[in-house]
Formats: structure tokens, C-alpha cells, sequence
């Protein structure tokens, strides 16, 4: 009987990285029997999984972190302006423990499956060890990055050496020391690790398919000083962040680059690169993002600057992206990324011109040869958003499986209720996430919390939408990406990288600002688009 040790709850959260931590955190309030399921042994998401060398934030670390508790701001001091992913899981962990959630979240669960039941208006959730739960509502906390993702070649299983994903990377570590090491990929994570891989290894083979726009991190140590004036400032950097499409603390200036004359633009330029994290992505000139010939000059001054650190032109030539301008993709940071070209021991491959033909014993076959290799670390990205959708059996009204409503793409509300699906709410889920995460996560975190104390407080049991209101969030979504420079690249916030998957946008494009008010605007116009029943 595999419903006999079942146990029958308020709500349950699954996920307990950064996101769905707080959503535990904002039910409990409510006065709920909230749990928790993670498939990890430790809690973090996607900062218990990233746990390869060089994974770091590329938020300043106070910006990313939680703003929802003034003690936790005074209690924790950050070591660097982007902290590094120990700090992170550190910062994770205290916090949990902080705000007495550790015995609410079981470790080492993972979800298989999660069944809709109309006649007891419960979730019947099942995890891979054979547990069940029963809540009223079922919160999903997956993270758009956390289904990893490997390249179509065959072969691996043939592979004699180590290999690693950086989305699973192994908590022993993997030792590059003296070894032949291959990294495929390089977005954000490839970024990240290969300067250090390069360190340790005898030799290192990179296989790059399209180079990305990356741009210095300009890392740097916080002081005592400085993180009083973080903490003094901390309201205002709140405010920042709620300002910003991107959630983040830098906005897009008004001025037009095109009205500059060329001296004072390349000073301007100039000044964005060496800046420190993202302000080049997110704080340049609005015109960069949306008109064609701005971009262009601001992906010219990049590549003036890559040139000038690989010495080798033709080398350069590779790394330099021809396919999307600076911004249609989000732009890796780096630190000392370029200069490792130009070290002996480091190769560049591009499978665009040398593809990928199968792994063996020994290594690598490429169209053109065979590399010997001893470890391959794959920076290969994620199925991303809908992915780690797909590996649970999600069943709505009448066993329909969330899977084949989404066959065509998401349809959401507000990305966070989807028709079908009573009482199953989604957080940083598909056709809302933009920028830094957290900062959409809590403010939907805090929607979800105050959704089910509303119907709690008029005696409703359930909560659904309804497909006329997936398609107008849809139409919302869509209105806001087609035509865009964002819209012409291949990547996986069109799940470009997926094979076979229909290409639809999932994120959000409109910013947050806009987001919140669409959101307000309908809970407070009677939840328009959801209806509350009993
Ligand atoms: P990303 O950004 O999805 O990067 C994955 C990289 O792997 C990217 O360079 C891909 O090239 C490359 N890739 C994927 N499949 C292949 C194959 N088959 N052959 C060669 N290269 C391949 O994931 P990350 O983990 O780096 O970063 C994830 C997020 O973390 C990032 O967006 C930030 O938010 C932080 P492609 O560009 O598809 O040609």
C-alpha cells in the first residue's frame, strides 16, 4: 500500500536552493505545515551543484543575497564583491539554519512524480525512494539551470578517464593536476573554470562551438568598511535592484551612444569594460540593446580589446562571436580568460570548423584527429527552465501531464500557475525570470504566501487558472521579445541548445518593474485570471 506512510500537509516546497529556501521560509510564517523535498544531500540548489572551481556569482554577492531579514544583512559579512560558490552554500546554509528551517527540509528526495487528486484536492507527490506526501499546495522552486545538459556525441560510456558536469560536479573534486584535460563549452561555467584548469593541467584542450561576448569580472575583496556601508546603504541598494529590469543594482542609461561623437563613446566603452561585474551588460547605453548600429559599435570595442589580449590574430578571430552582438546572449565574465590562449599548453578547438565526432577510450575524435585526454569536464549548459519540469511526471485534472501542455511551449500565469494544474504554483519558473533571480523569486515567493493566505482566510480550498489567462500572459510574454536584437540569437532562453525542443521563449523580457505592477494590477483587481473554490 504506498500511500499508507503518506504524509498529509499544508503545503510543500520542492527545491531548496536560494528560492525555494524563502518560499519554506514565507509559508511557515503563514502559520503552515510546510515542508520541504531536495534532491540534493545538502541544501543550496544550484550553488550545492556548481561546486566546480571558479563557480562564482556574476551579482555583486549583497545584491543576490536575501533583503527579507534586517538581522541576517547585520549577521553576515561577504568576503568578495562576487562571492565564489563556498561562500555562497556557507551563506545558504546559515540561513537555514538562521531561520529554523533545517527540520522541515528532507534531504535527498527527489520527485518523481506528482499527481493532482480533485476528490481530496491534495498533490500526491512521490519521490525516487519511495516516499509520499500529500499537501494542498505544491510549490515548485526548480531553478532554470538545473537540468544538465551533454552534447549529442556517442561514446562516453567507452571513455577510460574521469569525466564531470560543472552542473554536477562531484564533491570530492576532480584533481587536473599534471592531467590532459579537455573543457567542452564555453558560456558563464566553461568561462569560469578553464582559467583554472589551465593552472593545474599538463595540457588543456578547449572546444568552443559559438565564442561568447565575455567581459572582465573585475573582482575585489569586501572590507569591514565597505560592508558597513553596504549595510548603511541597504535600503537604497534594495531600491536599486527594484528599479532595474534586471533586478540587479544597474540600470541601462538613457543617454543614446549614437549621439556621442566616436572619441567619447570609446571612452565610454572603455570605462563600462573595466568596470567591475555586470555593468557592462546591464548599466550601458539603452540604444545598445535595441538598435543594431549601437551594437555594433559597442561589439567592436570588445573585440579591440580581445585582440589586444590573445596574441595569436588568428586565435583571436576564433574567440571573437560573429553570430550575436553583445547582450542578445548573456555575456560570461571572466577573469584572465583570454591570456590563457596565448599559454603553450592550451588549444583552441572550434567544433563549428572541427566537429565533434565521438568520445573513445582515450579521448576525443574530432572530424580532423583524435585528442588524448585523460579528464573531460563538459560546460555543456542545461535543458534549460522547462527541463527539470520535464524529469518529474507532473498530472493535472483528469491525468493531464504537464509535459503535453507545454508541448508547444509554456503557457503560464504570470509564470506561476499554469491551467490543468490546481494548486500548483511555480517560482523562478518559466515566462517571468529575468536577471538576478532571487529578486523575482521572493517577490513571487511572497505572492504565493499571500495567494494561499486569502484563500485560506475565505475558506477556499483551491486555487486554479484558466487557459484564456495562459494565453494572455503568453501574448504578453511574446509581444516582448519578437522583433527584439535578443530575439535573434540561438540560446537557451529559446532552448536553442536543446534538440528537438520547439523553440519558444521562456523567459521574461518586459523587466521587473513592469512584472510586479502586471501582477499587483490583477491580485488586486480580484485575481484576475484565477479563480478560488472550495
Ligand atoms: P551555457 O551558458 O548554456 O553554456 C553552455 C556552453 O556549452 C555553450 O558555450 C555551448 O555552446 C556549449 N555547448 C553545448 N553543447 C555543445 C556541444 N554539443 N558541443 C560544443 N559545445 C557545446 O551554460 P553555463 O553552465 O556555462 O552557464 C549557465 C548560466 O550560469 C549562465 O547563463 C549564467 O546565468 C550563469 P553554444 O553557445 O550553444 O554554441
Amino acid at each position: 500500500e504506498p500511500q499508507s506512510g503518506a504524509t498529509t500537509l499544508d503545503a510543500l516546497v520542492i527545491g531548496a536552493g536560494i528560492s525555494g529556501i524563502y518560499q519554506l521560509y514565507a509559508l511557515r510564517e503563514l502559520g503552515l505545515d510546510v515542508q520541504t523535498l531536495e534532491a540534493g544531500s545538502g541544501v543550496g540548489g544550484v550553488w550545492y551543484w556548481n561546486r566546480y572551481p571558479g563557480a562564482r556569482f556574476d551579482a555583486e554577492s549583497y545584491t543576490y543575497g536575501y533583503f527579507f531579514s534586517k538581522e541576517l544583512i547585520d549577521e553576515w559579512d561577504w568576503s568578495e564583491e562576487y562571492a565564489a560558490q563556498p561562500e555562497i552554500e556557507r551563506y545558504l546554509n546559515y540561513a537555514v539554519d538562521r531561520f529554523g528551517l533545517r527540520e522541515r527540509i528532507n534531504l535527498e528526495q527527489r520527485v518523481s512524480s506528482a499527481v493532482w487528486d480533485a476528490s481530496s484536492g491534495r498533490w500526491t507527490v512521490t519521490t525516487e525512494s519511495g516516499r509520499v506526501w500529500r499537501p494542498r499546495y505544491l510549490v515548485t522552486a526548480l531553478g532554470i539551470l538545473s537540468a544538465p545538459a551533454f552534447p549529442k556525441v556517442p561514446g562516453l560510456e567507452d571513455f577510460r578517464g574521469e569525466w564531470a558536469h560543472t552542473g554536477l560536479w562531484p564533491a570530492d573534486g576532480v584533481d587536473f593536476t599534471g592531467k590532459k584535460v579537455a573543457v567542452i563549452g564555453t558560456g558563464s561555467s566553461g568561462v569560469q573554470i578553464i582559467p583554472i584548469v589551465a593552472k593545474d593541467a599538463d595540457s588543456l584542450v578547449v572546444f568552443q562551438r559559438r565564442p561568447n561576448w565575455c567581459t572582465p569580472i573585475n573582482n575585489f575583496d569586501i572590507t569591514p568598511e565597505r560592508m558597513d556601508d553596504i549595510r548603511d546603504r541597504i535600503d537604497e541598494i534594495f531600491e536599486a535592484t527594484q528599479l532595474s529590469p534586471s533586478g540587479s543594482p544597474h540600470s541601462p542609461m538613457t543617454e543614446s551612444s549614437l549621439d556621442l561623437d566616436p572619441e567619447e563613446r570609446r571612452r565610454r566603452f572603455e570605462k563600462l569594460y573595466d568596470s567591475p561585474g555586470l555593468v557592462m551588460a546591464l548599466g550601458n547605453f539603452r540604444d545598445v540593446a535595441l538598435d543594431k548600429r549601437a551594437n555594433d559599435n559597442c561589439t567592436a570595442y570588445i573585440a579591440e580589446r580581445i585582440r589586444a589580449r590573445v596574441d595569436d590574430p588568428a586565435v583571436a578571430d576564433r574567440l571573437i562571436p560573429t553570430d550575436h552582438g553583445f547582450g542578445q546572449k548573456r555575456p560570461p565574465l571572466e577573469n584572465g580568460y583570454y591570456e590563457v590562449f596565448n599559454e603553450p599548453h592550451v588549444t583552441l578547438v572550434s567544433t563549428l570548423e572541427e566537429s565533434m565526432v565521438r568520445f573513445t577510450e582515450t579521448g576525443i575524435e574530432t572530424s580532423a584527429g583524435h585528442y588524448d585526454v585523460d579528464v573531460i569536464v563538459f560546460a555543456t549548459g542545461f535543458d534549460a527552465v522547462v527541463g527539470s519540469y520535464n524529469k518529474i511526471d507532473i498530472r493535472g485534472e483528469n491525468g493531464l501531464s504537464l509535459k503535453e501542455h507545454w508541448e508547444a511551449g509554456p503557457r503560464t500565469w504570470f509564470g506561476m500557475q499554469t491551467a490543468g494544474f490546481p494548486n500548483l504554483f511555480m517560482i523562478g519558473g518559466a515566462q517571468s525570470v529575468t536577471g538576478t533571480i532571487p529578486r523575482i523569486t521572493d517577490f513571487q515567493a511572497d505572492w504565493v504566501a499571500s495567494a494561499v493566505e486569502y484563500a485560506r482566510d475565505h475558506g477556499h480550498t483551491t486555487i486554479a487558472t484558466t487557459e484564456a489567462a495562459e494565453d494572455e500572459w503568453i501574448d504578453h510574454v511574446n509581444g516582448g521579445i519578437v522583433g527584439t536584437l535578443q530575439e535573434k540569437a540561438e540560446s537557451w532562453a529559446f532552448g536553442s541548445n536543446v534538440p528537438g525542443r520547439k523553440r519558444a521563449y521562456l523567459l521574461y523580457a518586459g523587466g521587473l518593474p513592469q512584472y510586479r505592477e502586471r501582477v499587483r494590477a490583477a491580485t488586486d483587481d480580484d485575481f484576475r485570471g484565477l479563480t478560488f473554490s472550495s
